[in-house]
């Protein structure tokens, strides 16, 4: 399993496509977008790195080329603009979405589908619905970022190594989302473990940590218009634990069935991924508060299904 199509080389994209070339994930990339003139300076510009790195094959694809893909993953779709609500950009990136998923399917592509335009959460379900894939073939990159950004926030905060710190944002990779504190650990330790042993970081920190997780995406849009670089590094993430069989453990936007009390929403759930997609869906089990909160979650995606 090796080849990829990305489809949308915005900021999106092409920092995807430089960590897929950077960490040595795949050995072909097709890259699609309307902007080809772009596409055709992005690759030229990628494959000059190759040679201090793994070979690949990078080229300027078409719709035709993901019949045989194993992986094609979606960043395409418009940006908020000023005035329009979130709902008028959900319906435009809908549109988008259905003529970008109705090439592919005509393509023969039997692959996997990860998505990570926005709203992710309803975007991946859009797709397993236009699809009729199998819900382990439909993957959202749903709170993989969110959950980075809590890990390495904390471990900053505590001289910890982030990827020692396993905390799991779980719900809509949006505003209700929220960290699953009862099952987190740092070293061993659960939370209040931690916080017991460490009484310079307290709960209240720990939320005020949440908090500048939920809302980080603002803060960087705000400073440089775009956030690109982690979401881009978890979609690499991602695309490792398809492409090497990893049976990795990820927070991603999966299709539930009964977990949580819901069915038929995408939403973040912990995850075994492998290169069949979705190998199992976690349910862990929730505390009442951290409960409640997924609730919220999937009530406020369900209100935006399109
Ligand atoms: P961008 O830089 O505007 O790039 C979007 C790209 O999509 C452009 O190059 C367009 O030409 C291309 N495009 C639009 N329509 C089509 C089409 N029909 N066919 C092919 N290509 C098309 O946006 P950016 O890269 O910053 O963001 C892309 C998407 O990712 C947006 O929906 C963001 O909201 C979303 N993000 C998702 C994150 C996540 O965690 N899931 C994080 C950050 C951004």
């Amino acid at each position: 399993m090796n080849k990829i199509i990305l489809v949308g080389n915005g900021d999106v994209g092409s920092s995807y496509s430089f960590a897929l070339v950077a960490q040595g994930i795949g050995t072909e990339i097709g890259i699609i977008d309307l902007n080809q003139q772009k596409v055709s300076g992005d690759i030229k510009d990628l494959a000059h790195g190759l040679a201090y790195v793994a070979p690949k094959s990078i080229y300027s694809a078409s719709y035709q080329d993901c019949s045989d893909a194993d992986l094609v993953v979606i960043t395409a779709g418009a940006a908020q603009i000023t005035g329009e609500t979130r709902l008028e950009l959900l319906n435009r990136n809908a549109r988008i979405m259905k003529t970008i998923v109705t090439e592919i399917v005509e393509s023969g592509f039997q692959g996997i589908f990860l998505i990570a335009s926005n709203p992710v959460d309803v975007l991946t379900q859009y797709v397993k619905e236009l699809t009729g894939f199998p819900a382990n073939k439909v993957i959202g990159s749903g709170t993989s970022l969110d959950t980075a950004r809590l890990r390495n926030t904390i471990g900053e905060r505590i001289k910890v190594d982030p990827r020692d710190v396993n905390i799991f944002v779980l719900g809509e990779h949006g505003d209700t989302q929220f960290p699953v504190w009862s099952h987190g650990n740092i070293g061993g330790l659960s939370i209040e473990e931690w916080l017991d042993k460490h009484p310079d970081l307290s709960r209240n920190d720990l939320d005020e940590i949440a908090k500048e997780v939920r809302e980080a995406a603002y803060t960087i849009i705000e400073a440089k218009g775009s956030t690109h670089y982690g979401i881009a590094i978890s979609l690499a993430r991602i695309t490792k634990a398809i492409l090497n069989d990893e049976n990795a453990v990820l927070p991603v936007s999966v299709h539930l069935t009964g977990e949580y009390g819901a069915s038929d929403i995408c939403i973040s759930s912990t995850a075994v991924i492998n290169k069949n997609g979705i190998k199992e869906i976690i349910e862990i089990p929730l505390n009442e508060e951290e409960m409640k909160k997924m609730s919220t979650s999937i009530e406020a995606l369900k209100k935006m299904i399109v």
